[in-house]
């Protein structure tokens, strides 16, 4: 069959399968993002969840020998949810990114993408093909980039014309020789909305993320949260999106069309205090279904703590001493000391002072100590304000 016509007979069965945009690029090797790669090591800017191979990150044949052709896909999903719960005094709720609603994304790119590849085997009998999304080595915004799908922003997500950079990305690299889409060009403009409102600073510049800064990333981490970042969560449990909120090319943007992408309010947008006591089966149960869930219930509980800390919710203070009494994780005892610290009152005070003498681990330790230091300079304020 000509290359044209396999071309027009995938984007006909994308239509049916309901991607919403699909292109065509080479399988060259991204020689230009390699170098950027190799600086972006250099400078500390990865977060380490890449694939650390770079030559299996910038060459496709790294994975597939014989490959030709990259057939890159992207689905848009919703911004706005309906009836959202509200967070209220007493009933503080944090919540998951957008890119986090609804089912797994990753399943469900990677079933449209088996689809296609199911047409391709159609259309040429014996052709060799292999589909990623997210986990595999490839750059998903590289090669979405090169087919056309969108340009790459200064908040360095991929921004379609049509979703804004609300899309997922995946990809199936493929030894077909199809004709290859033309790549838009940068559109951004003099615009620096995303540069300006990150609150870490973490776009260095434009197109340059250091995700060792960047709350997206660090919401995901399972050790404690550097003291610098608690204050600037603001009840986010899973992910951070502030760059793509400001971004024009995003406003009033809110596809709903997936089914699959449909959030539940509850699920989302959870109340704080019952995530700190959750088993592990309770959480697979409650979010497993979720992108948000890969890295477990730790990072999720540690940033639930942040935000009753952040929030000062005297009505966690029984849930925070249990955990600063019992866990046996050393980053939920800390993280909980600090909220303490936050909160105050003597309650918390002898609870902190007590969990002193018997903790052992050193982190932890630190946390108290800095806990009853807060504590501390709090009550010298205050008698300082009362004598005035
Ligand atoms: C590691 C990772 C992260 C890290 C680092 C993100 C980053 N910007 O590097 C963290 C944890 C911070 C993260 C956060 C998010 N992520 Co993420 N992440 C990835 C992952 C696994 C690898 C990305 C990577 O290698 N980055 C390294 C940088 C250097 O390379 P790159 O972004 O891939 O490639 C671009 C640059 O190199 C640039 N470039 C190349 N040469 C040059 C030269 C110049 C001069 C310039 C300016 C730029 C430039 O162009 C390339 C194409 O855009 C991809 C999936 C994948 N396999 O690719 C998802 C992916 C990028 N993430 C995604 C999403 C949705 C998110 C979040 C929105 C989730 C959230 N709400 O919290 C945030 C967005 C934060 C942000 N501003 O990036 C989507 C992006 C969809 C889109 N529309 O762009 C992806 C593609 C997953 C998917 N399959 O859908 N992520």
């Amino acid at each position: 069959m000509d290359p044209e016509q396999i071309k027009e007979e995938l984007k006909r069965e994308a239509e049916r399968l309901h991607i919403d945009k699909i292109g065509f690029a080479s399988a060259e090797p991204f020689t230009e993002l390699k170098q950027r790669l190799i600086r972006h090591r250099k400078a500390g800017f990865e977060s380490g969840f890449e694939e650390p191979d770079l030559e299996k990150r910038t060459d496709p044949r790294k994975s597939l020998p014989e490959a030709r052709s990259i057939i890159a896909i992207a689905l848009a999903y919703p911004t706005r949810m309906k009836n959202p719960p509200k967070s209220r005094a007493g009933a503080l709720r944090g919540k998951f990114c957008r890119a986090s609603w609804g089912e797994d994304y990753h399943r469900v790119l990677k079933n449209k993408l088996e689809g296609l590849k199911a047409k391709l085997s159609e259309l040429v009998p014996g052709a060799a093909a292999m589909v990623m999304v997210d986990t595999g080595a490839l750059s998903d915004r590289a090669v979405a980039e090169r087919a056309g799908i969108g340009w790459s922003g200064k908040n360095t997500s991929i921004i379609t014309k049509e979703f804004g950079s609300w899309v997922y990305l995946g990809e199936m690299i493929t030894d077909v020789q199809l004709p290859p889409d033309e790549p838009i060009t940068q559109a951004c403009g003099d615009c620096t909305a995303c540069l300006d409102a990150c609150p870490t600073g973490a776009l260095t510049e434009p197109g340059r993320l250091n995700s060792q800064a960047c709350l997206a990333y660090l919401t995901q981490t399972k050790g404690f949260l550097p003291e610098e970042y608690r204050g600037k969560l603001g009840g986010s449990l899973y992910g951070f999106e502030t760059c793509q909120m400001v971004c024009p090319y995003n406003r009033g943007k809110n596809f709903t069309h997936h089914r699959e992408f449909t959030p539940e309010p509850d699920q989302v947008k959870p109340l704080l205090k019952p995530l700190l006591h959750l088993s592990n089966r309770e959480f697979r149960e409650r979010f497993g279904s979720m992108a948000g869930s890969w890295r477990g219930k730790k990072p999720i509980q540690r940033n639930a703590i942040i935000a009753l800390g952040w929030y000062r919710d005297r009505t966690a203070v029984p849930d925070l001493i249990h955990l600063l009494e019992t866990d046996i994780r050393p980053v939920i005892r800390g993280t909980a000391a600090w909220a303490l610290g936050r909160i105050g009152g003597e309650e918390v005070e002898t609870a902190l002072r007590q969990s002193k003498a018997r903790e052992q681990d050193e982190q932890v330790l630190k946390e108290i100590a800095s806990a009853l230091q807060a504590r501390h300079s709090e009550k010298k304020a205050e008698h300082r304000y009362r004598e005035a």
